[in-house]
């Protein structure tokens, strides 16, 4: 494998690099030397703003863009939000690539996601299921979204011949996640129930749906180094999932808090919330089969995020 021509001094744009992803990305980044970061915060340019957007990339003109700006949050807030998601998530991706385009970029990573692919898909999820049949109904708008910015790629691929790279992760949490309990997505919003209950000497955790649902968890800097591997690495694919390759059921994902958080209680479940895709387990055998793998197992890195959380607070609360 060749290198893509980035150098420690290329122009980096990190689209969203105040958000989970975005954040670990820049930290990645930050590690590996990159010294020549743009980075600015939603005051600065609005990515909801095209003329702004275009503007930045214009007089910056990176070397290279990952796009990890986007409207994102659990089930209920997809699944309540749903105009926000889609208008959001479509407008930002639009806009930055177009821009990106018109500024010469030729090398950019968009930052999908795994609930792109069809809901009652074979396990494990091969990039190729794209499009094989219909969505998951509680996060549809962001998966359409998310779809179009694939597509904005493939088709500036194809019509202009860019390198732009589409990665799929599976569900992801780490530092700087949103620890909101109504829009939060499962695993931070047990930690704080867990934490909180804790606290209050409470006998008792509330847990959403029927426990049944298998997820596949990713901490947010094996994602980071996913995508800067890919960044570093020329390759010829232009779609990746990014996981584990193994998941756990979500009453599991909740004994496991329990048991970091050091929560004694019971667990109860609300059978009025939504269960969502029974399973979404990602086959990472495309990433794996150029040398990249997760490193961060699941309890270390629910122990590492239950100190961040610590430490930080909820920030989004
Ligand atoms: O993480 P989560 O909100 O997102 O929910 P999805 C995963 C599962 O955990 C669902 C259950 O079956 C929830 O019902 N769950 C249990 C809880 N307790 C809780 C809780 O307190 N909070 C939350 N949030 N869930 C999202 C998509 O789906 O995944 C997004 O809506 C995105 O579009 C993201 O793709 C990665 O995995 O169901």
């Amino acid at each position: 494998m060749s290198s893509a021509g980035i150098t420690k001094d290329s122009k980096i744009f990190v689209a969203g690099h105040r958000g989970m992803v975005g954040s670990a990305i820049t930290r990645r980044l930050q590690a590996g030397g990159y010294r020549n970061l743009l980075l600015c915060s939603r005051r600065e340019v609005d990515l909801l703003d095209q003329g702004a957007v275009r503007d930045l990339l214009q007089a910056e003109r990176p070397d290279y863009v990952f796009v990890a700006a986007a409207k994102v949050g659990g089930i209920q807030a997809n699944n309540i939000y749903r105009a926000d998601f889609i208008y959001q998530n479509l407008v930002i991706e639009t806009n930055v690539i177009h821009a990106a385009y018109h500024a010469g970029v030729r090398d950019l990573m968009f930052l999908g996601s795994s609930c792109i692919y069809p809901r009652d898909c074979a396990q494990p999820i091969k990039e190729a299921y794209l499009l094989t049949g219909p969505l998951e109904p509680t996060n549809e708008p962001y998966a359409i979204a998310k779809i179009a910015g694939l597509k904005l790629c493939e088709a500036f691929n194809h019509q202009y011949g860019t390198r732009y790279v589409s990665v799929m992760p599976t569900n992801l949490y780490g530092p700087n996640d949103n620890f909101d309990l109504q829009d939060s997505h499962v695993l931070p919003a047990l930690l704080r129930k867990a934490h909180e209950g804790k606290q209050r000497g409470e006998h008792s955790l509330t847990v959403w749906g029927s426990g049944k649902p298998m997820r596949e968890f990713l901490h947010v800097d094996d994602m980071a180094d996913a995508c800067v591997f890919l960044m570093e690495n020329e390759v010829d694919e232009r779609l990746f999932n990014v996981g584990t390759g193994t998941d756990v059921s979500i009453r599991e994902l909740a004994q496991t808090i329990k048991e970091v958080v050091g929560f004694s209680g019971s667990l109860e479940w609300d059978a009025a919330k939504p269960d969502g895709t029974p399973r979404k387990l990602l086959d990472v055998s495309r990433l794996a089969a150029r040398g990249w793998r997760a490193n961060i197992a699941l309890r270390d890195g629910i122990r590492s995020t239950y100190d961040w959380y610590v430490r930080n607070g909820a920030r989004g609360a």
